[in-house]
């Protein structure tokens, strides 16, 4: 795809950050410099390498420089911290990792050096410097040290595994997501078709990119199937964002819904931006209140296009042309014809139409495992193949999906996914406490926040919010998963008979709590 355009297209401009404006011409021989000082290295065919960077043009030439060495990204987001990412290196087995020297203060070249110590397979560290600041830690390398004269690649077969996605909640053995290129390819094409991108759109990577969503729905890469431009903007507040939209002529972009009030917020109080180049709003990651959503197009002047997607594949977008109806109430259809989705009760068996249950899914971009993780597989997946989602959606006549909710067994943070079974596990861990169930409470502000129920270990010394969060955020977690409020119980209820599965205590507290 990028050797085509560069072909077709070389002058056109491609990637745009506040430091850097490349050609595709540019992006592609940047990667292919990249490409050949991986292959020096010995990253090849089938690596995986570990990539933590924020929203910075490099992400982009980093990324193909690795696809173009067939060697597999591992995308980590610029949160997470070793409790994710040593689980994570491990799982992969990753022999580098790239990443920025710092990020928000955050000096993430000492948290590589740290991986390093604990994975045994992670013998490359290589580094985004900072602007202007000598000084990486010894024994990695910066990345333009890695640039080579471009040489042969290695030939790389569309149906082969290109990079493995994160899915949000894992716990244990994290949940490593293998996709193809082809697979990968079809969902950003469709995406690009059906948000409307050509050779003239600017998409605005706002959220954080490596997430499934800025990378493909569209997204950076249907920007970039498109011919069009991709501007990186390096974090989402309005201040920043809407700098960006005016100074690159943004024409659509993706945010969770937290931010896209902000972001309405902001517009409705101040006409001190140039907005007007922004004709989509892609927002999904979690549901859109009805109430937001009808004020996102007269605050922004964009269109709204709802999306509920997942990096495990199937991605339901609302359609530019759809009515109000469908625009402003629902998270819209599949976006492929051989996507096929079915909406069925706890045993499995279908629901009447407009009734709630449970949505399971199989089609041409959505995967059938988990990469090496059988447990995860058995549970994840119908005996013929079906992905389950774990999403609660009940399907309109018209064919549009509603999505009221979730199993408990995960936190929607805004669209920052928190595995209740993770965070309960480090919770297990902490002197005061006897057990711990971590559940949803709803919040106006991020749709859900994260509740954490704790029977003390001494009823006369509980614990309090300040030193649990305190202890979850020493353990090394990416801030979001971070409990927000704190019960203290004498006991956790009863919810039948013989062993009470935590799913259901969740559900149970959960329901306790929704009803307060
Ligand atoms: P992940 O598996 O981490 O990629 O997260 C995907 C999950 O995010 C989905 O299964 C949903 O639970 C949630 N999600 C994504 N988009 C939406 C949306 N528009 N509305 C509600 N939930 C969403
Ligand atoms: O939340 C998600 O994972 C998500 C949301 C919107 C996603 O993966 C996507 C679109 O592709």
């Amino acid at each position: 795809m990028l050797t085509a355009r560069a072909t077709t297209s070389p002058d056109a401009i491609a990637v745009l950050d506040d430091r850097h404006r490349w050609t595709y011409a540019e992006l592609d021989a940047r990667a292919r410099s990249l490409a050949a000082g991986f292959i020096d290295f010995g990253i090849g065919p089938g690596d995986r390498v570990l990539v933590q960077l924020p929203n910075i043009a490099e992400f982009v030439e980093v990324l193909f420089g690795l696809f173009y060495a067939g060697a597999l990204p591992v995308f980590c987001l610029p949160a997470h911290r070793q409790s994710e990412l040593i689980p994570i290196a491990k799982a992969s087995g990753a022999v580098a990792m790239v990443t920025c020297h710092h990020h928000q203060t955050f000096n993430h070249a000492t948290l590589a050096a740290i991986l390093r110590d604990h994975a045994p397979d992670l013998r490359h560290l290589i580094i985004v410097p900072d602007r202007g600041k000598p000084g990486l830690p010894g024994g990695t390398h910066a990345l333009d040290a890695l640039r080579r004269v471009p040489k042969e690649l290695p030939a790389v077969a569309a149906s082969d595994v290109a990079f493995l996605q994160l899915s949000g909640g894992s716990t244990g053995t994290p949940k490593l997501i293998p996709r193809t290129h082809d697979d990968y390819l079809y969902s950003v094409r469709r995406s690009a078709e059906l948000c409307g991108l050509d050779s003239n759109s600017v998409y605005l990577a706002a959220l954080p990119v490596a997430h499934n969503f800025p990378m493909s729905s569209p997204g950076i890469l249907g920007a970039l199937w498109a011919g069009g431009t991709v501007a990186l903007a390096i974090d989402p507040s309005p201040t920043t964002a809407f700098t960006a939209i005016q100074q690159f002529k943004v024409t659509i972009t993706g945010l969770v819904p937290p931010l896209a009030r902000l972001w309405v917020e902001r517009a409705e109080n101040s006409k001190a931006y140039d907005l007007s180049s922004l004709r989509v709003l892609l927002v999904g990651g979690a549901r859109c209140p009805d109430e937001l959503a009808r004020r996102i197009g007269p605050a922004l002047g964009v269109q709204l296009q709802q999306v509920f997607g997942m990096a495990e594949g199937l991605v339901c977008y609302t359609r530019l042309d759809d009515p109000d109806d469908v625009t402003l109430a629902t998270q819209g259809r599949p976006m492929s014809p051989h996507d096929r989705i079915a909406v069925v009760d706890e045993n499995g068996d279908p629901v009447p139409p407009g009734v709630d249950g449970l949505l399971i899914t199989k089609g041409p971009y959505t995967i059938r495992g988990y990469y090496r993780n059988p447990e995860a597989n058995a549970s994840s997946f119908t005996e013929d193949g079906w992905y389950r989602t774990g999403d609660v959606v009940a399907l309109r006549p018209d064919g549009n999906l509603v999505v009221k909710g979730r199993l408990g067994d995960r936190v929607n943070r805004g669209g920052e996914k928190i595995s209740a079974e993770e965070i309960e596990a480090h919770l297990l861990d902490h002197p005061l406490i006897r057990d711990a169930i971590v559940v949803a409470v709803p919040d106006e502000h991020l749709g859900e926040r994260s509740c954490v129920f704790v029977l003390a270990a001494d009823p006369t010394t509980p614990p309090a919010l300040g030193q649990i969060r305190k202890f979850v955020r020493e353990r090394g977690v990416a801030t979001w998963k971070i409990p927000d409020l704190l019960e203290v119980v004498d006991s956790f209820p009863e919810t039948g008979v013989g062993k009470i599965s935590r799913r259901s205590l969740r559900a149970e507290l959960s329901a306790r709590v929704s009803q307060s």
